[in-house]
């Protein structure tokens, strides 16, 4: 206990998994000063797996652990003086008359109100008593004590998270290990983590998780599946947080304990009874489930259009046999064909959920939410905001985004995601004349909808840290805060998150802040600029770069670059019609090259390499300017960070020291790869020289090698000069080694080398016999890294590991010897002998 002060007065923070999240309430410093609590807690319900009581208790924890002061909690109480109550306006109005300024309140809304003697928390329900009770807590947790009184709405009343888990327990597109909610087939055992997960999700005010993959099993409604998602259920209850589920179209047909139908055409009697039969009797286990969401026609999943019926009729089949339930389908708009023809000029896979929902407005049942991506394609770095939110107004919407960052470095790298997200929910379509943001036609305001909101790929995982990364999860907590209100800034947003992450510290505050609001667009200059979207490998691992993976096949995904010129002509005037999508003024704006923001130019229109931006350069140029500065910008994510070292409790500290190192190594990697893939293809000089140049590397395949041979990695850009090496078979020790040339002095060592799946191999750096470092190839087979991994030496396996401050003389001999395990040749691909401040 005396340490544990010591360590508290000094401000060495303990060390912290990140399970608590920002859910810490983490003791306040003790020179801070705070008002007289309240001496106990009033919540207006006793029944222990009522948000009311969870929020009382909640309130509970949350006081002893901020200011080590135990408060009671009881249902009810005489005097309201000197209390916090919690508990919906009516429950309140009858056990202590209505409260004096009345709040106007909608569903899951709350009032606040800490000007009194008592401190008051009223929902409109109990989820909003919930949420208010989480509000008061994140106020006090941020040492903010000031007298507020007011009422809090939600923009729309859908705020769900879909997580894409198999029923195996793994997870599609998931990063932080495997599922909390499946394994082998059935929901788990022990639930805990659920609760936890659902606790969370309360306090950024999500309502509803969609617990498996959209890309559905069938077995999901199984028997004893049912019984778990009953389980499932019961298990997020208390926390205001509904169970929904992704259905497989063609359930039907899938041989369950129901009966197998030959059909599952949404117009068959028989199937219609079917399905009806499948949502009673979830509905008798979980008579609060919060509806379905169907991914149909796409991507190979099937759907209505197989037996010629509309996505309309497909989506009403469900939505009518949950209507007399209260739930709602969410049908998603992600309808495309992944099999379409670059050498049509006019194919286009951006105009695909216009296309498929033309005609379709007012043709869906009113529990219908269309759940669209933010952007055309598929959750790019950029796209334009889709169009299809301003087609669509006869018929509820909600936009989905991707915390889970599938294309976007998969927790492996920062960014932070609200800037982005934000170009879209900010965006004014102008239908018909009329501002008509986004986020007014979500909340169902801009086409006076009943429904709409927001959904979220969130794929946490069994990881302590959720989403495999301790600073990915402030993507998580502001993808609430938006859902809630998408007017909300995403600085300001960041920043409590970090007094909650993180505590007080104003070091911490600016370093996190520094790092996270540098971040989209640091990643956005070295993996794909203006519109051509995120260049990773679109046919493997989507993590690392791989540009012409873009290209030549039917995804759509095109780049459409050559020799001359890249991007895609969207235009009406010569190319696929996508820019004549939007309403008139948006439509012209990206019609004309001239008014189209460089940050799209690509996307929208087909140009020279040396095409001159608005911002006065070429097109080629800035590819190279972008990725050299991005790549740039990560290096000082790490010491920046370092800055922190003793300020942030050591295991985040080192944990986020890991990704963020990596993360500055695998910027190199993109650079490179990007840089010179344009290079090669458009064969124009970098005017700054620096692509292709790298005076402080020694290829390995040009140092003296025993047990090691060349290797030649494909695709080009993906290794330094296109070559590695490896041992020369799986169980041979390689040695390369090489004669520094450098003048004396102190320099980082940087080693470029491969880490794949299915082996850890050892490596070890000496200079003249002096060990330098060593280290193992285990950061993918280990998990420690989560990202999808590579069975090659490629773009996303080539990691770099850097040893600091070596003194080198001339004349000096480096040798690495490495070790190969399993299927990886212990693969080097470079080492750099770095001075101080240089990036090779
Ligand atoms: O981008 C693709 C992902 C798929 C995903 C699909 C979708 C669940 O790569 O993994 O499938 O989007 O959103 O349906």
């Amino acid at each position: 206990m005396l340490c544990l002060q010591l360590l508290l007065t000094v401000g060495v923070a303990v060390a912290e998994s990140g399970i608590d999240a920002w859910l810490r309430y983490a003791p306040l410093p003790s020179s801070s000063s705070h008002p007289a609590l309240p001496s106990h807690i009033v919540a207006l319900n006793t029944s222990m797996n009522n948000p009311v009581h969870i929020a009382g208790v909640e309130i509970q924890k949350g006081i002893a652990s901020i200011f080590g002061k135990n408060l009671s909690v009881a249902s009810q109480s005489q005097q309201a003086a000197s209390s916090i109550i919690v508990g919906t306006v009516s429950d309140y109005a009858v056990a202590f008359g209505h409260p004096a300024k009345t709040p106007s309140l909608e569903p899951d809304g709350f009032w606040l109100n800490t000007t009194g003697e008592a401190v008051q928390i009223l929902g409109q329900n109990e989820r909003g008593a919930l949420y208010g009770a989480f509000e008061y807590l994140s106020m006090l947790a941020q040492g903010n004590f000031s007298k507020v009184a007011y009422a809090s709405n939600p923009s729309a009343p859908v705020r769900w998270v879909n997580q894409w888990d198999n029923l195996d327990g793994s997870i599609e597109r998931g990063y932080g290990g495997p599922s909390i909610f499946f394994e082998n087939g059935l929901v788990v055992d022990n639930l805990d983590r659920v609760s936890e997960y659902a606790r969370l999700l309360a306090s950024i005010r999500i309502n509803a998780v969609v617990v498996n993959n959209v890309n559905a099993n069938a077995s999901l409604l199984s028997p004893a599946n049912v019984e778990g998602l009953g389980r499932l259920a019961d298990a997020m209850r208390p926390y205001g947080v509904q169970v929904g589920i992704s259905l497989n179209f063609a359930s039907p047909t899938a041989n369950l304990t129901y009966g197998n139908l030959s059909t599952f055409d949404p117009l068959d009697k028989g199937v219609i009874s079917w399905w009806t039969n499948v949502t009673d009797t979830i509905y008798r286990r979980v008579p609060d489930m919060a509806g379905y969401l169907v991914k149909a026609n796409s991507e190979g999943q099937p759907g209505p259009l197989t037996y010629n019926r509309t996505l309309a009729q497909g989506a009403n089949l469900f939505a009518n046999t949950l209507k007399p339930h209260g739930g709602i389908l969410m049908f998603r708009a992600f309808v495309y064909d992944n099999h379409i023809n670059e050498s049509d000029w006019k194919a286009d896979r951006a105009n695909a959920a216009v296309d498929f929902f033309q005609g379709l407005d007012g043709k869906f049942a009113d529990n219908v939410i269309v759940q669209i991506k933010y952007g055309p394609i598929d959750f790019q770095v950029r796209e334009p905001a889709s169009p299809l939110f301003a087609h669509l107004q006869n018929t509820s919407t909600a936009i989905e985004l991707e915390v889970t960052q599938e294309y976007l470095g998969q927790q492996c790298h920062l960014v932070y995601l609200p800037p982005l997200w934000k170009t879209v929910l900010d965006f004014d379509m102008r239908v018909n004349h009329k501002p008509s943001l986004v986020r007014d036609i979500i909340s169902g305001k801009r086409f006076g909808r009943p429904l709409g909101g927001s959904a979220a790929v969130v794929n946490v995982g069994t990881n302590n840290t959720w989403l495999g990364s301790h600073l990915s999860m402030s993507n998580l907590y502001a993808y609430g805060r938006l859902a809630w209100n998408p007017a909300d800034d995403p600085q300001i947003m960041l920043q409590d998150w970090i007094r909650l992450t993180f505590g007080p510290d104003p070091a911490v505050m600016k370093t996190i802040t520094s790092l996270s609001m540098a971040s989209w667009p640091a990643y956005e200059n070295y993996s794909g600029n203006l519109g051509i979207q995120t260049l990773t490998d679109i046919l493997y691992t989507h993590f690392g770069p791989n540009p012409q993976t873009e290209d030549g096949n039917g995804w759509g995904q095109w780049t459409r670059a050559d020799h001359t010129t890249i991007g895609m002509d969207r235009t009406v005037s010569n190319g696929t019609g996508f820019s004549g999508q939007y309403p008139a003024e948006v439509a012209t704006v990206y019609e004309n090259i001239s008014t189209t923001p460089d940050n799209l130019v690509l996307w929208f229109h087909h140009v020279n390499y040396t095409h001159k931006l608005h911002s006065g350069k070429t097109v080629i140029q800035h590819f190279y300017d972008a990725h050299y500065d991005g790549a740039d910008t990560a290096q000082t994510f790490v010491t920046q960070w370092e800055e922190l070292k003793g300020k942030v409790d050591e295991e985040r500290y080192n944990e986020t020291l890991f990704r963020l190192t990596f993360q500055a190594g695998h910027s190199i990697v993109w650079r490179d790869a990007i840089a010179n893939y344009y290079h090669n293809l458009s064969g124009i000089a970098d005017s700054a020289g620096r692509v292709g140049k790298h005076p402080w590397r020694i290829q390995a395949e040009s140092m003296t090698l025993d047990g090691y041979v060349p290797y030649t990695v494909s695709p080009f850009e993906a290794a330094s000069n296109a070559t590695g090496i490896v041992t020369s078979s799986n169980s041979t020790t390689g040695t390369a080694s090489t004669m520094l040339n450098f003048p004396n002095g102190t320099y980082d060592l940087a080693v470029n080398y491969f880490d794949m799946i299915g082996g850890t191999s050892r490596w070890q750096v000496s200079i003249n016999n002096r060990t330098i470092g060593s280290w193992i190839g285990d950061n993918v087979d280990t998990g420690r890294l989560g990202h999808a991994p590579s069975a090659y030496l490629d773009a996303h396996s080539a990691t770099r590991i850097t040893f600091r401050n070596v003194t080198i003389a001339k004349g000096d001999v480096l040798k690495i010897v490495g070790t190969p395990d399993g299927i990886e040749p212990a693969p080097l691909d470079y080492i750099a002998v770095l001075p101080k401040g240089v990036v090779d």
